[in-house]
């Protein structure tokens, strides 16, 4: 009887040997597809106007992040930031003429994990920005195993070929081409797709795992694309931004004067006003035609390399990653292009397609990718129950990919990381794939940043140079709020000063989705200053950030969930009142602080769960005092955290 046991054990141990050693044998290939300037304007995140079967195929069968957010809305900084897992303020990448190993640390990228691991990496494309950047040699040879591929089409990108008005050719921003006509007779995007299933090909019997970037130069300006594409978007069927105008409380600092598209000649014919512009009305609608049909073209690429992936039979143990480096304002706030800490300018699509995972593995085989002509096809039904509304960044696409791929993600970086050459400032976002979303996560936050000259706009505000930066910009986003400071910063030193505020934005996202309304300067901001002063500890500015949000807002949070799901309570109480209140409390408050400050709070504080303290303090309040006591929360929680030494 023992002996079967025993036999029945040592069994069970080999089976599970045997697993484990499958597991780690059973690596997925990774296709990492990047747009450029891409903001989620695609059927699968709501857009009734853009047509983009192939993504939203690809989405039908990904998990899908509706709130993802880049680090800094420029191609350099947020591509360095991304495949470094590190925030710019770590790569002190904020323009175009620094590389991370030179300017900062010998950061390990995202295909140099992966090549370090046995996996063959190559770039198709723009991944990394190119240029100086990424040592004129897109970080080759330590993040690729081969040297990166350009399109030779990218070349006349910038030249005299798109026909204007007038029958002549220009260098326009809108430039809808019959490619037959066009040098070589193609288009970047077409021979990047073209190289990618070239490589696909050459690897489909290997036994290594490869790891394949490829990056689309579209719908990046200028919209050179294939002119069929317009035939999606009649000029009649398009519509203005719904804010087309400069809000009335945006600090100038904030504001983005588009620079690059004033430089093209049809925009230079307009005779645009420097600032603020506005573009006519006419031009705007064409700007957001081609932007969608640049969309559009960049899908049917899309398509063509995930049904190429299909045909290859690679589509069963290759995860598909698909993303940008950062969006692009559409003429919101009377803005254009990217260069601010604008929703518009940050947030990005991001979707993980794992075969088994996101798609069970009985329907692994059948064609999972077959291609969408868009021109015939343009819709897809988009149905999908593995979406996550929750706000992630950018800087976690490193652990997660890893994950996901099979390997081990990085760990989290220590406050000061220079030296560290594998870490990551992001979170593995793995956990998220095994169970459904339970609900909005207010701990969760999204940190951007963008660098200005000056507190008005110049010719500079869109890419300042380092040297000329004198004020930074940092934003935050909760499910809530955007809460954004503009701060003195020196780019010698890379200080940032949090007592210089040059300007602040807070908008509700849920009465301002659009970020119209800038409530900062209704919010009496000074005792909070004095509070952060008191901190025994210099907290990180993110941390900082957070509780500020967290202390101005206090009296905004219509509701707030609790955590043991005992249901909703709601205190709406003036933040004038309630500092009135813990004046008068605070005797009070001394009496109880140590049976609310107790060692839970201890770990909530160490873990940066702010809001989870606050709640937490708030439901043992109340059971100490009854429902009828008031009392400013955030107080405590910084006098908490004074006493742990935060
Ligand atoms: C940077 O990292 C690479 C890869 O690990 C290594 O080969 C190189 O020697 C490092 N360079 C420096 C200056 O530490
Ligand atoms: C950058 O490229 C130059 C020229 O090829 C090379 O000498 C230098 O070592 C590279 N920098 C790093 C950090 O590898
Ligand atoms: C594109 O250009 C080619 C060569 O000039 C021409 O034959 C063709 O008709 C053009 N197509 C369209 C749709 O204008
Ligand atoms: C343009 O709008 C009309 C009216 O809403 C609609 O019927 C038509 O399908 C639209 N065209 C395209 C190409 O989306
Ligand atoms: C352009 O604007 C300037 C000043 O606003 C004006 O003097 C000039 O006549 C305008 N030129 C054209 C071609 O509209
Ligand atoms: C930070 O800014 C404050 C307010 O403008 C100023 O008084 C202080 O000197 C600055 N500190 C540094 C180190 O520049
Ligand atoms: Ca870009």
């Amino acid at each position: 009887m023992f002996l079967l046991v025993r036999v029945w054990l040592l069994l069970l141990f080999l089976h599970t040997l045997t697993l484990a050693a499958l597991a780690r044998r059973g690596r997925r290939n990774v296709l990492f597809i990047m747009a450029d300037d891409l903001r989620p304007s695609l059927g699968c995140y709501g857009d009734s106007v853009v047509k983009s079967p192939n993504i939203d195929q690809l989405a039908s069968k990904s998990q899908v992040f509706l709130n993802t957010y880049a680090q800094q809305a420029l191609c350099a900084p947020s591509r360095a930031s991304m495949l470094t897992s590190r925030r710019p303020d770590t790569t002190r990448v904020y323009d175009f003429n620094s590389y991370w190993r030179d300017q900062s640390g010998n950061y390990t990228t995202l295909p140099q994990y992966f090549k370090s691991s046995g996996y063959f990496t190559a770039s198709v494309g723009k991944i990394f920005h190119p240029g100086i950047s990424s040592n004129f040699s897109d970080d080759y040879p330590y993040s690729w195993s081969i040297p990166a591929y350009h399109p030779p089409s990218f070349h006349y990108e910038k030249k005299k070929l798109c026909k204007g008005d007038d029958g002549k050719l220009h260098v326009n921003l809108l430039c809808a081409v019959n490619v037959t006509e066009q040098p070589g007779g193609t288009l970047p995007d077409l021979e990047s797709t073209e190289e990618a299933v070239r490589l696909l090909k050459s690897w489909a019997n290997n036994d290594a795992p490869f790891f394949l970037a490829v990056g689309f130069h579209k719908p990046h300006i200028p919209f050179r694309i294939p002119q069929e594409y317009l035939s999606l978007y009649p000029i009649e069927n398009m519509t203005l931004a719904p804010d087309p105008n400069v809000p009335e409380f945006l600090p100038p600092v904030a504001y983005n004067p588009w620079t690059d598209i004033r430089g093209r000649d049809d925009v230079q014919k307009l005779n645009v006003s420097f600032p603020y512009g506005p573009i006519p009305k006419d031009f705007q609608l064409r700007i957001r035609q081609h932007y969608f049909a640049a969309v559009s073209y960049m899908d049917a690429q899309v398509g063509r390399l995930l049904s190429s992936l299909d045909a290859l039979g690679l589509a069963d143990d290759t995860m598909v990653v698909f993303t940008s480096d950062h969006g692009w304002s559409l003429g919101e706030h009377g803005e254009w292009a990217k260069f601010s800490n604008f929703n518009v300018a940050t947030q990005v699509p991001l979707m993980f397609y794992v075969p088994g995972i996101t798609i069970p593995r009985d329907q692994l085989g059948e064609s999972t990718f077959p291609f969408i002509d868009i021109l015939t096809q343009p819709k897809y039904r988009f149905k999908n129950d593995k979406v996550r509304r929750n706000v992630v960044e950018l800087v976690d696409v490193f652990p997660t990919v890893a994950s996901m791929a099979g390997l081990r993600a990085p760990e989290h970086c220590a406050d000061v990381s220079f030296q560290e050459e594998l870490c990551t400032e992001g979170d593995n976002l793995a956990h998220t794939f095994r169970r459904r979303e339970r609900g909005k996560d207010e701990e969760a936050i999204a940190y951007s940043q963008y660098p200005r000259p000056a507190d008005t706009p110049q010719v500079n505000s869109d890419v300042p140079d380092l040297k000329d930066v004198k004020v930074m910009g940092y934003s935050l986003r909760s499910w809530d709020y955007r809460y954004t400071l503009w701060l003195g910063y020196n780019p010698k030193t890379f200080q940032v000063n949090v007592s210089d505020v040059h300007a602040g934005e807070l908008y509700i996202l849920a009465d301002d989705p659009g970020e119209d309304k800038n409530i900062y300067s209704d919010l009496e901001q000074s005792v909070v200053i004095k509070k952060l002063s008191t901190l025994p500890r210099p907290v990180t500015l993110q941390r900082r950030m957070k509780l500020q949000l967290l202390y101005l807002t206090m009296d905004k949070q219509g509701h707030v969930q609790r955590e043991d799901g005992w249901g909703t309570w709601i205190h709406r109480v003036s933040l004038k009142r309630l500092l009135s209140l813990w004046l008068f409390a605070a005797p009070l408050v001394n009496s109880r602080f140590r049976s609310i400050c107790g060692p839970e709070m201890k770990t909530l504080i160490a873990s940066h769960r702010f809001v989870t303290a606050q709640i937490k303090m708030y439901t043992i309040f109340m059971q100490l005092e009854g429902k009828t006591k008031l009392l400013h929360i955030s107080e405590l929680l910084f006098d908490c955290m004074v006493t742990y030494g935060n």
